[in-house]
């Protein structure tokens, strides 16, 4: 596995030659870079461009697909050769798109050649053998990612874990020891170690690309990609977290409380969250601490992981009646039979995301995407377990998704998730395959995460994953905190990512702080701290999938607001009564027509007008967040009575640095973001 990356890289960004969403990009590429005259019209190069992405996406795909599920040493060759292609057919694109910086071109046209321009989340060099370079580092690291496992100490081979086992371990709150977790966590952390210098090298190649193609450097490139200034696009990042921050402060300070509680004075580090106790390698995720943060026990049950893995074994036991029972076969035929079991329990949960989406009025998924999509982790082969979804080709014909699906309830959620992207891609199929992409990036993660606002304790008891819902003050907050240990945990998370990347690439954070500032920037805007501090010896920056993988990050953070925007529209248009937060739209036609209309815009016109036509207004605009979880915030106030609030984030010194507005940035948030330890809570709760 390893030249998808790459791809993967030039897909997720937005426009362009990217695959919307975590899967390949949307690629040019027929190996032939010419084509074209000096008077070949706006119109005849955008046609050519479009042709050329049209007739190339298949085979491209293809390749992709092999890469990230049949790891090894082929697949990767062949991948490799493909992306590399792809890339100097970018490249050549962008530079003929800059012949046309006139005036006198149709909408269309002229924004065809803007997302040509703006579109690559991987900047690649001119040069040839840079270009080859660059394809082959982001192929390793990709590969080193999905490859990466953690061997416990005098553990080898298969007793070697992969992510999967790690996370379990991480994600078993309960059961597993506070050492336990620690270890799995640290060693996670290891894979990463050997990333350290490609990744550095990387850095310097796409920032090459970046100025090749008139940008300072590859972060302003993927600030780019906003109808809006570049230079403003931080600052419309911070506004939004700014609206949210309090909101976040409180559930840090509440969970803080909870795991000091449960781990005495292990259970904090500075008035921060230890790394390895979210239950959450990056502790972007905190619903695995719902044992411990459940607001009130036994109040209308929310367990949907146990209801899932109760249908799964419920599979199991039918199928082993059928065989005679259990006990009579052998063990090679009971592993069959569980792995029979795990396949079936993952169609289902994926035809119940499938079921939500066709009763909006939307289509089935073709039967391709079922013979086609990897839904359970192989046994037989190295694959890319963390869940993308792809558009195979521009005609809307072959779409499949890639995970390792499991019975709990995150993985539910994930597919919901996914599928949001199937649909998306579905949806706008029928635009040019240059505006076949998200309105932006955000939009594309933003679709199947609205659904999964809908996902109430009434739609779960519809679909019978938990009993009837409690009605009462008490059941509002414990669903409340299960939304919010995914979604408001997120927010911060969500920023940091590309803060820190913004930093490498603008070369304010240098090579020799990359970990440094990582931890910084984890404990500035998430209050999360590891509990033994992490040198310079480690990279845990590319523990995670999308720094290896290359796929920029504020659009996770954008999708976490619009979400909650695309709700509330979503709501009013099916006329909704209530508070936001009782809304479920399932099943309601107007909603799903007014949705597939946004969807099918694709990229084809400005955000900003996209956004109007679902939602009213053209300003993305946290006040739903607000809105929405309103209860829970002044719920956890009170909580938090007595309670102080807050943590001291030290910020050491930037390396002698260019100076850029991202470390300026990073210090003037500080002051807001991480109040220091005496902020009482209540005095932060009503900003
Ligand atoms: O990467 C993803 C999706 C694919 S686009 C599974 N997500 C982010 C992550 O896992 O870090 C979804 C939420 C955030
Ligand atoms: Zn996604």
């Amino acid at each position: 596995m390893k030249a998808h990356r790459a791809l993967l890289a030039l897909a997720i960004s937005t426009g362009l030659l990217s695959l919307a969403a975590c899967g390949p990009a949307n690629r040019t590429g027929d190996g032939t870079t010419g084509g074209g005259t000096e008077n070949e019209s706006a119109d005849a190069f955008v046609a050519r461009a479009n042709e050329t992405l049209k007739k190339m996406t298949p085979e491209f795909s293809s390749a992709a697909w092999l890469g990230a599920t049949y790891i090894n040493d082929d697949s990767q060759r062949v991948e490799a050769a493909a992306n590399e292609r792809w890339l100097t057919q970018l490249n050549a694109f962008i530079e003929q798109a800059k012949r046309y910086d006139g005036n006198g071109l149709s909408p269309e046209t002229a924004r065809s050649l803007l997302l040509i321009k703006t579109g690559a989340s991987m900047p690649a060099p001119r040069d040839p053998a840079r270009l080859n370079e660059l394809s082959n580092l982001a192929s390793e690291l990709g590969g080193m990612y999905g490859a990466g496992k953690w061997c416990p100490p005098g553990k080898s081979g298969d007793d070697c874990m992969d992510i999967g086992e790690i996370s379990e371990v991480l994600a078993a709150t309960e059961s597993s020891s506070y050492d336990e977790m620690r270890a799995a966590w640290e060693g996670w952390h290891t894979i990463s170690i050997p990333m350290r210098e490609k990744y550095q090298r990387f850095v310097e190649l796409t920032n090459e690309g970046a100025r090749e193609m008139g940008f300072a450097n590859t972060g302003e490139v993927w600030r780019a990609g906003y109808d809006m200034p570049a230079e403003d696009f931080q600052a419309e990042a911070d506004r939004l977290w700014g609206q949210v921050q309090p909101l976040y402060e409180q559930l840090q300070c509440y969970t803080r409380g909870k795991l000091e509680e449960k781990y005495g004075e292990r259970g904090s580090v500075d008035g921060m969250i230890p790394a390895h106790l979210t239950g959450n390698l990056w502790q972007q995720d905190w619903s695995n601490l719902w044992p411990l943060l459940q607001p009130y026990e036994g109040v209308g049950s929310l367990d949907i992981t146990g209801a899932l893995q109760r249908q799964r074994d419920g599979i199991l036991n039918e199928l082993a009646a059928r065989a005679g029972g259990f006990m009579r076969l052998t063990p090679a035929q009971q592993v069959e039979l569980e792995r029979k079991a795990d396949i079936e329990m993952a169609t289902r949960m994926t035809r119940l995301a499938e079921s939500f989406y066709t009763g909006l009025g939307m289509p089935q998924l073709p039967e391709s995407f079922w013979e086609k999509s990897m839904l359970v982790q192989p046994r037989d082969r190295d694959v890319v377990c963390h869940a993308s979804a792809w558009p195979m080709d521009t005609v809307g014909e072959d779409v499949r998704i890639k995970m390792c699906i499991k019975p709990n309830e995150e993985e539910l959620t994930t597919i919901y998730h996914e599928l949001g992207h199937i649909y998306y891609y579905l949806a706008y199929h029928g635009q040019t395959p240059l505006f076949q992409n998200g309105a932006h990036d955000g939009f594309h993660e933003a679709i199947g995460d609205t659904i999964v606002l809908s996902m109430t304790p009434e739609y779960l008891a519809s679909i019978g994953l938990v009993d009837k819902p409690a009605v009462s003050q008490e059941a509002v907050i414990n669903s409340q905190m299960r939304m919010a240990l995914s979604k408001v945990a997120f927010l911060p998370f969500g920023l940091m990512i590309d803060r820190w990347r913004w930093g490498v690439f603008d070369g304010s954070i240098s090579p020799d702080r990359y970990n440094a500032a990582w931890w910084e920037l984890k404990a500035k805007y998430q209050g999360v701290a590891p509990v033994e501090a992490r040198g310079e010896d480690f990279f845990d920056a590319g523990a995670k999938y999308h720094v290896p993988g290359n796929t920029p990050y504020t659009r996770y953070f954008l999708s976490h607001v619009l979400q909650f925007q695309f709700y509330k529209a979503l709501c009013d248009a099916a006329g909704h009564q209530g508070p936001l937060y009782t809304c479920n739209f399932a099943d309601n036609a107007e909603a799903g027509r007014r949705y597939w209309a946004m969807m099918q815009r694709g990229a084809s016109q400005p955000w900003q007008q996209t956004l109007k036509e679902l939602t009213g207004g053209e300003q993305m605009d946290a006040s739903a967040v607000l809105e929405y979880f309103a209860p829970l915030q002044e719920w956890l106030v009170q909580q938090n009575q007595g309670r102080t609030c807050g943590w001291a984030a030290a910020e050491a010194p930037a390396a002698a640095a260019p100076a850029d507005a991202v470390d300026a940035d990073a210090a003037d948030a500080d002051a807001d973001a991480a109040p220091a330890d005496a902020a009482p809570a209540d005095d932060e709760a009503d900003a």
